[in-house]
């Protein structure tokens, strides 16, 4: 007797508890939709204006950038009104984080959910490109799964991706570092080889990925969003750091020699497996240069350029035949890469 008054008097508090929960949802009700608008830089102001003047003026929302803002369909998000989706995830940000009930989310660059919206779209359009290559179903996964972004969270220029917590920090420093795609992506890069089995054992496996970061950044930029200087890396954060035109972060076309030009600085370094893959690209398109350069590089020991670079080949001759092989062989001999 006394169980059944006390089950129904937790039936009865439960269901109070249910109304309760049920305010406090319609308080900040989320759209339940996937899809929604976002404002972006397209891939960002000097690039896509092709104007090397730009400053960043302190995170000025100023009259020459306005029409480097670009309205874009934002997809695969999970309904709450947050930028939370299948793909790409923020989890922390400075200032308010990015919400709206009926995913719109249209801010200028001097509000900080500009740059949640930079990191949601670009990484969200970077991972579904990678599986319209037929990664996560005809072959295998890459780095498919919410990538945690925390934006803004760091005082210097400079951005990272981290293994251990599987996130990717952007920094603030100069131009907030998530106001260019390109720096966005190049982190995204990151992502990949961690979720490739990708093993940094070494200084010129440190340059590979800091390489195909570069690679990975104009590969996207240039399929989404197309520019008159593609080899020119991060156009846009570069106007802080570089003061001659343009201003490159780093650059596709640098002409660097394997191994000679080697110097043990990773950035400097990947400068020649970068080349080396955008020359693939041009050579045999993005679809089958992608596809071998992901397929190439699962489960890299961390040894040599000249390793991996054997690895794609083999890759490409067993998806494509010998045409294609010869043509990625060539690529790497032009870079000294190959013998
Ligand atoms: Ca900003
Ligand atoms: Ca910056
Ligand atoms: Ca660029
Ligand atoms: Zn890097």
């Amino acid at each position: 007797m006394q169980t059944r008054s006390m089950l129904r008097a937790g039936a009865g508090a439960l269901i109070a508890l249910g109304l309760l929960v049920t305010a406090a949802t319609a308080g900040k009700p989320g759209p339940g939709t996937s899809t929604g608008q976002g404002r972006v830089f397209f891939p960002n102001p000097v690039a896509s204006l092709q104007d090397q003047t730009l400053t960043d003026q302190k995170d000025a929302d100023y009259a020459a950038l306005q029409s480097a803002y670009r309205t874009v369909t934002l997809t695969n998000l999970d309904g709450s009104g947050n930028l939370h989706g299948d793909w790409a995830t923020i989890v922390s940000e400075t200032g308010n984080p990015a919400y709206s009930p009926d995913n719109t989310f249209s801010y200028g660059r001097n509000d900080d959910r500009f740059e949640q919206v930079m990191g949601y779209y670009w990484i969200t359009e970077s991972q579904k490109y990678i599986q319209s290559l037929g990664f996560g179903s005809t072959r295998r996964a890459v780095n498919k799964e919410p990538q945690k972004l925390r934006i803004n969270q760091f005082g210097q220029d400079n951005s990272f991706a981290i293994d251990t917590k599987d996130e990717i920090r952007l920094g603030k420093g100069g131009v907030d570092d998530a106001e260019d795609a390109e720096v966005i992506l190049h982190e995204y890069g990151h992502a990949i080889h961690f979720s490739q089995n990708f093993s940094f054992a070494s200084a010129e496996a440190g340059a590979i990925s800091e390489g195909f970061g570069d690679y990975w950044a104009v590969n996207i930029t240039d399929l989404i969003a197309p520019t008159a200087d593609p080899a020119c890396v991060a156009d846009w954060d570069a106007v802080s750091y570089t003061s001659t035109a343009p201003h490159c972060l780093r650059r596709l076309d640098a002409n660097l020699h394997y191994p000679e030009d080697l110097n043990g600085r990773v950035h400097h370094d990947g400068q020649i497996w970068s080349q080396a893959l955008w020359a693939i690209r041009i050579k045999i398109g993005h679809v089958k240069a992608n596809t071998v350069i992901l397929e190439g590089q699962f489960d890299f020991p961390g040894t040599t350029m000249t390793a991996l670079a054997q690895s794609t080949v083999n890759a490409a001759q067993q998806i494509y035949g010998n045409g294609t092989a010869n043509s990625v062989r060539s690529a790497f001999q032009e870079r000294g890469i190959l013998p």
